[in-house]
């Protein structure tokens, strides 16, 4: 008797699971238009619009949203986490090969302004400093709506770079903490010029295109960040980035509940 009615609830449950998938599924079909990337503008707004521009493929920048970070420089990171072994890029890995090499960050910090270095998307230095706490903590008051936020660090030498790639996160908020940044994203739909690669990147697609060596007639627009500027990239816009000065900057990706669910009914 005992086992029939955890029978019926696991049916119960099953039939609930499977209504809310294929609701989303049409109101997917019917509701939601494919992103388009044909107009490309970067508009400057401030903090209290965040949140009514998510889900809506516009490029954004909120000058100045905090100085909360401030604190964390060069000379902050090398004191509190110079014992930390980190991995540095040598080459710009999203258009050649990937040139790794490991060492500690007050190594890093001290040969990065003889040559470019680029500590990338570093999920792991977020956690194993705490930072992804305190940084979370601040975020979660703007993000009140979004799902899994997880933060990757960016400390990088004048110069380096990061080459043109597109991701799939829904939301890509790109928080600059430290020295200047110059974003440029690209006005198209037709991926075939971007000479795709095979390899990926995580979610992210990357082009064998070098912005600064290669011919690109595409249309393009650019922004620079200084620090304690926020700009946001929804997924699918080609983009890529150079490093103006020693920088530093932390991306915030996240999902809305709704974009979660519905990757059920992909
Ligand atoms: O800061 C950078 O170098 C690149 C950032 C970026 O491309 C991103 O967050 O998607």
């Amino acid at each position: 008797m005992r086992c029939l009615n955890v029978n019926i609830i696991y049916l119960c449950l099953l039939s609930l699971f499977m209504y809310i998938v294929s609701s989303l599924y049409f109101y997917k079909k019917i509701y939601i238009k494919p992103n388009t990337y044909q107009h490309l503008e970067i508009y400057e707004v401030e903090a209290d619009k965040m949140l009514e521009l998510i889900g809506t493929n516009t490029i954004f920048v909120v000058r100045n949203f905090t100085d909360e970070f401030s604190y964390i420089t060069p000379t902050y990171l090398k004191q509190h986490y110079g014992n930390h072994v980190i991995n540095a890029h040598t080459t710009i890995c999203e258009q050649y090969s990937k040139n790794i090499v490991q060492m500690t960050l007050s190594k890093f910090f001290k040969k990065y302004n003889k040559e470019a270095l680029y500590i990338k998307e570093d999920l792991d230095f977020m956690y194993k400093t705490n930072l992804r706490k305190r940084v979370d903590m601040k975020m979660r008051n703007y993000f009140t709506n979004l799902f899994l936020r997880y933060y990757l660090i960016w400390i990088g030498s004048k110069g380096s770079k990061t080459g043109i790639h597109k991701d799939m996160d829904e939301q890509n908020y790109l928080f600059q903490v430290y020295g200047k940044k110059k974003v440029i994203l690209f006005q198209s739909d037709n991926d075939t010029i971007f000479k795709v690669r095979k390899e990926k990147e995580g979610s992210a697609s990357l082009s064998s295109i070098d912005y600064w060596n290669d011919k690109l007639d595409i249309p393009k627009k650019e922004v620079i960040l200084q620090a304690g500027d926020i700009l946001s990239i929804p997924s699918g816009w080609w983009h890529c980035a150079e490093n103006l000065s020693e920088s530093i900057a932390i991306s915030c990706r996240a999902e809305s509940c709704l974009n979660m669910l519905s990757y059920f009914t992909c």
